[in-house]
């Protein structure tokens, strides 16, 4: 199971005398569909990547000098357990936090909750799907999920909101897309550059950065007033109809045109598009949807308008999900205090999981919450925008960090202890068991044993209990044990999975709503809801709301960014052959902002912001792919790490620019698109 980005498609590895040859994917995947994406086939360079991290690290002082030295996995494990009971007996075993983005993961969430704390941040929420989980929870009671729930192959009228499917690969979505452009689905992009969805694109509208909950408010109010939403849809299934009917009134095309820069009779066509087609019509909900800090009220937005085109449950618009019902391996169930969510609740209560950055907040300083933080798998400083200040006191205070990775990475600078995890290609994880159409489950199973002195996360989770007397949470020798066990509760078993990788599960459920069978959601109302009942009693807007985007200072430009097909963010860019496809980014700029700043394409420019930070250097690319108000980047590359040589010093991080940092007031997401930039030449 392909470990590249999160849409784990399953795949089999090749070998050639004993090496790595080449991966290919497995056609039985409803993730792939026998296809990997750029990236995927370049995973297999992860495993003989010379930059890897070889063994495990502790920090070490000497002569005032800080660094780092090799040491046995026996004295780590004795350095993080000593302080981590230090911790549990000074201050109480609730004070450790662990920030984790990927399987491995769930290992030491396992191990934290068992030692006594739940306290846990993935930044897939908080920097990413957040807004959109909140707000669809809101409006229909549960989250979109992921792989996300989009029946794209039975669109027939696709709307991509800054969703730049094929720049960003998430493989089967973008199988799917082509399929339904294949038959004939009309696709409108609303995106201010020019992106490669936009390329395919029946309408392309270029909206003013930050403006696209007015766009959304003009199509409900064209929707509404010429009657062309699901009458029959909205009366069986929704609540809310009469408040959202009168919300929308000031909001028509004209109004909307003053915000958006698109014009009324753009905005009227492209609502008569989407009704034409509905209810095979999806409003796809994005996917890192983190902004401009009113991202809950737009991907409410977003959930409203599928909801008046009757597409939440049906075909070409949104599948429900299932999973395969998989016990968990008999073991006692930890049970910690569940205390720390109530720091989160107090400024957040409509969220029920962690927010990285408020962790954070609760970790600096001597009388703060947190003492401890195990970080898996995330490079908490590339991540989150506007952190460095605060990590860096929160190194000064916090008693143990440790860091689990296979790369050094800015953030294993940050450590106490480094712990060398081995890669996906070397490695048991749990089974791969998603919530979607077809419930599977896909085994990842090691291909080579470990190089080096790393391990795999399961190893190095029950090892650490072990030091810390809570090996009875962990009761089995090897991970196999466990995947076999539960691969037998559901008919199949270790031997069958690594033979076939995937094996489908049938449905228990229908894929699509019934007609006219009652349906319960999961909200207050039991129903959709179009007015939130949530919102209202949280004292936020229960029905979407614009707020106006701030716009750049003079000589200043919209800081935009988005992903390439040939990186996932900063995991990728030293792999020596995803490097080789793409080595570095570049800045794209309107070629009448290129007159004016006197820069021309392959030149090299520094971006900076109002604060006067400065990037790295990077190369200009001129193009009317992007609105002159803009400048776009691909997020991921200026790593300055040392240790990793290909990636260091290679193009500009676009998140240290970020100066402006929206917090989501519904959800506590950090809006990362409202920072500006201007291009300061480099000296020839
Ligand atoms: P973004 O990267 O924010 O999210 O992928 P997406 O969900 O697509 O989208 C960038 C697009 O938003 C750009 O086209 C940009 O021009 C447009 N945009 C910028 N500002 C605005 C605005 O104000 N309004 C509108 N309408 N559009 C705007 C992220 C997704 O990608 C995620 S969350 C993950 S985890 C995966 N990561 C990933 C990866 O790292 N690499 C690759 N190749 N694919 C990936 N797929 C996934
Ligand atoms: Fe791997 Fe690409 Fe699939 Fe992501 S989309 S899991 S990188 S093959």
């Amino acid at each position: 199971v392909c470990n590249i980005c999160f849409w784990q498609c399953a795949a089999t590895l090749y070998t050639e005398n004993g090496k790595p040859w080449k991966l290919e994917g497995n056609p039985e995947d409803p993730h792939c569909d026998g296809r990997l994406c750029t990236r995927g086939t370049g995973g297999i360079a992860s495993y003989s990547d010379p930059d890897r991290l070889r063994q495990p690290l502790i920090r070490v002082s000497r002569n005032g000098k800080q660094s780092f030295v090799p040491v046995t996995w026996e004295k780590a494990f004795e350095v993080i357990a000593g302080r981590m009971q230090d911790i549990a007996e000074q201050h109480g075993s609730d004070r450790f936090a662990l920030f984790s983005h990927g399987d491995g993961g769930r290992h030491f969430r396992r191990l934290l909750q068992a030692y006594g704390s739940h306290a846990y941040a993935h930044p897939s929420f908080a920097q990413c799907r957040g807004p959109r989980e909140t707000a669809f929870g809101l409006t229909f009671g549960e989250g979109v999920g992921s792989p996300d729930r989009t029946d794209m192959a039975n669109s027939r009228c696709i709307v991509l909101i800054g969703s730049h499917i094929g720049e960003n690969l998430h493989n089967s979505q973008v199988q799917t897309l082509m399929q339904a452009l294949d038959q004939g689905a009309t696709l409108i992009t609303v995106d201010p550059r020019f992106s490669v969805p936009a390329s395919k694109s029946k309408h392309w509208l270029p909206i003013k950065p930050g403006t696209d909950t007015a766009l959304l408010l003009a199509w409900m109010n064209v929707l509404v007033n010429e009657q062309l939403y699901d009458r029959d849809y909205v009366a069986q299934y929704c609540s809310g109809f009469d408040e959202l009917a009168r919300h929308v009134q000031p909001y028509n095309p004209e109004w909307a045109y003053l915000e958006t820069g698109l014009e009324p009779e753009q905005i009227r066509e492209t609502a008569r598009a989407m009704a034409r087609a509905a209810p095979a019509t999806l409003v796809h909900p994005g996917r890192h949807v983190t902004w401009y800090g009113d991202d809950t009220q737009r991907c409410r937005a977003i959930a409203i308008l599928n909801a008046l085109l009757g597409s939440w449950g049906r075909p070409g618009g949104f599948y429900r999900q299932e999973k395969v019902d998989l016990p968990a391996f008999p073991a006692p169930k930890p049970e910690p205090d569940h205390g720390w969510m109530d720091i989160v609740q107090a400024d957040y209560p409509l969220v029920a999981t962690g927010i990285s950055n408020v962790l954070i907040d609760h970790s600096v300083g001597p009388d703060a919450f947190f003492k401890g933080w195990f970080i898996y798998a995330t490079n908490l400083i590339t991540t989150i925008p506007g952190i460095r200040k605060q990590l860096e006191q929160a190194a000064e205070s916090l008693e143990l960090i440790v860091v689990v990775d296979t790369m050094p990475a800015e953030i294993t600078g940050y450590a106490d202890v480094v712990l060398p995890e081995c890669t996906y290609l070397e490695r048991h994880d749990e089974l791969r068991n998603k919530a979607e159409r077809t419930p599977t489950l896909a085994l990842r199973s090691p291909a080579f044993a470990p190089l080096h002195d790393s391990r795999p996360a399961w190893w190095i989770a029950k090892a650490l209990a072990g030091h810390l007397g809570l090996e009875s949470y962990f009761p089995w020798q090897d991970y196999r044990e466990v995947l076999d066990w539960q691969l037998r509760q559901v008919g199949s078993s270790l031997e069958e999975m690594e033979r076939v990788g995937v094996k489908s599960f049938p449905r228990k459920t229908p894929v699509y709503f019934e007609p006219g069978r009652a349906v319960k959601f999961n909200t207050p109302s039991g129903r959709i809801e179009l007015y939130s009942q949530h919102l209202a009693e949280a004292g936020h807007d229960p029905l979407p709301k614009y707020t106006p985007p701030e716009r750049p200072p003079e000589g200043f430009f919209h800081l935009n960014y988005g992903r390439a097909a040939a990186h996932t963010f900063g995991r990728t860019i030293n792999n020596p052959l995803l490097f080789e496809l793409m080595p570095e980014n570049a800045v794209w700029v309107h070629p009448a902002a290129a007159a004016t700043l006197g820069v021309r394409s392959g030149e090299y420019v520094r971006l900076e912001n109002p604060e006067g930070t400065q990037s790295n250097r990077i190369r200009v690319r001129v193009t009317q792919r992007i609105r002159p108000d803009s400048v776009f980047m691909v997020h991921g590359f200026g790593h300055t790490d040392p240790r990793q040589r290909l990636a260091h010093g290679a193009g500009a991080d676009d998140t240290a620019l970020m100066h402006n940092v929206r917090i989501d007031p519904v959800m506590g997401g950090t809006g990362m698109r409202a920072s500006f930039v201007t291009l300061v030449r480099e000296e020839v």
